[in-house]
């Protein structure tokens, strides 16, 4: 019988409070600004990745919530990082005559994410994190998160971030060989246990503009795009650093606010134009808004990603204030309580 590796691995989508959104080089994905996220490990939303290679297997194969992505071979981003992986593990083979040269067999994946692939709930986040850990894993190697972290990044820039768990900064870095572009954690989950996030699905559709494009194209054609990676965001992050690190919620509510508007304005910006968000975002918002009017100070944060869905942060002291607000909202919607639906959501607000 022929030798077999396995690994199994999960990683958690992160929602990013500081928003990523342009590059400076397309093939390494080295970005125009930093980013900092909060890893969502208490909302059940995450990809779980399985990987086995064996000296028999005749090539790489990889399976997405169940079905084979027969292309595989073509995906650049996919190859980049398995090499990028390989190659750790052929240096230390070649340090340890011992170790079998399993950076020469094939890998089969198996990826399965437990939310709505592609509708801006960071699911290229999530997937390409547990994949990279999950074959990291199975070639055994010793490198840490921020090692991995710049693999990870060549897949998808935000799956950078999702190696970490808690408060998660994606430092840009300088340097042209994206060497200096890593993830690095801002503080455990642990360090502010009491932020929680509830996330409303107002759409699970797969988005029209995909990131990748939509990003290059408000690069290539938004006016405002240049003050926002100049001046807005970089003060925005270490303000947000200090927020998190001082456990500071109405600072860290205010700042994800403004930078979700400040990125979606960018993108409205972009030329055609992107929207992202639809009519119920903006009701969303409103009600948000409208809820920290009513209690006379921040309490809750809404963010939109590259989607119409929203993701609100909230201290978990005040969750009884957000809830009643919110079921008051809707408790007249069946089954509100165990999800919103985004139809539900749309026909309410
Ligand atoms: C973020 N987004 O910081 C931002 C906010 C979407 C809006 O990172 O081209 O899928 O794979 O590097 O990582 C989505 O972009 O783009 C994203 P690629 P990615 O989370």
């Amino acid at each position: 019988m022929s030798e077999t590796y396995t690994a199994s691995i999960t990683a958690p989508v992160n929602i990013a409070t500081l928003k990523y959104w342009g590059k400076r080089d397309t093939s390494l994905n080295l970005p125009t600004n930093s980013s900092i996220s909060v890893t969502l490990d208490q909302a059940d939303l995450k990809t779980t990745t399985s990987a086995m290679t064996s000296s028999s297997f005749t090539k790489d194969r990889l399976w997405l919530n169940g079905e084979e992505d027969l292309q595989l071979s073509q995906s650049k981003r996919l190859t980049q990082v398995l090499s990028n992986l390989r190659l750790k593990r052929k240096e230390k083979e070649s340090k340890d005559a011992s170790l079998t040269k399993i950076s020469e067999w094939f890998i089969h994946i198996v990826s399965i994410n437990n939310f709505p692939t592609a509708a801006g709930l960071a699911s290229s986040a999530a997937g390409f994190a547990a994949l990279v850990a999950c074959v990291a894993k199975l070639l055994q190697l010793d490198d840490d998160m921020t090692e991995l972290s710049k693999i990870a990044r060549q897949g998808s820039g935000s799956a950078c971030r999702s190696l970490f768990g808690g408060f998660v900064a994606w430092e840009m870095g300088e340097k042209a060989d994206g060497s200096d572009s890593k993830a690095v954690e801002v503080a455990p989950l642990e360090h502010w246990p009491q932020m929680k996030a509830c996330v409303l699905v107002a759409c699970a559709d797969k988005k029209d503009v995909s990131s990748t494009s939509g990003m290059q194209l408000t690069v290539n054609t938004s006016d405002l795009f240049q003050k926002r990676i100049t001046e807005v965001v970089p003060q925005r992050f270490e303000l947000m650093k200090e927020s998190i690190i001082n456990r500071d919620f109405e600072l860290f509510a205010d700042l994800t606010m403004k930078d979700s508007n400040s990125f979606h304005a960018t993108c409205l910006d972009s030329y055609p134009p992107i929207f992202y968000m639809n009519d119920t975002s903006r009701k969303v918002v409103r009600l948000v808004h409208k809820i920290n009017d009513f209690y006379g100070k921040t309490i809750v944060a809404y963010t939109f990603d590259a989607g119409p869905n929203a993701v609100l942060y909230y201290l978990e002291e005040n969750e009884d204030k957000l809830m009643s607000f919110i079921y008051a909202m809707f408790k007249d919607l069946s089954g509100w309580e165990a999800k919103f639906s985004g139809e539900q959501l749309a026909k309410f607000i």
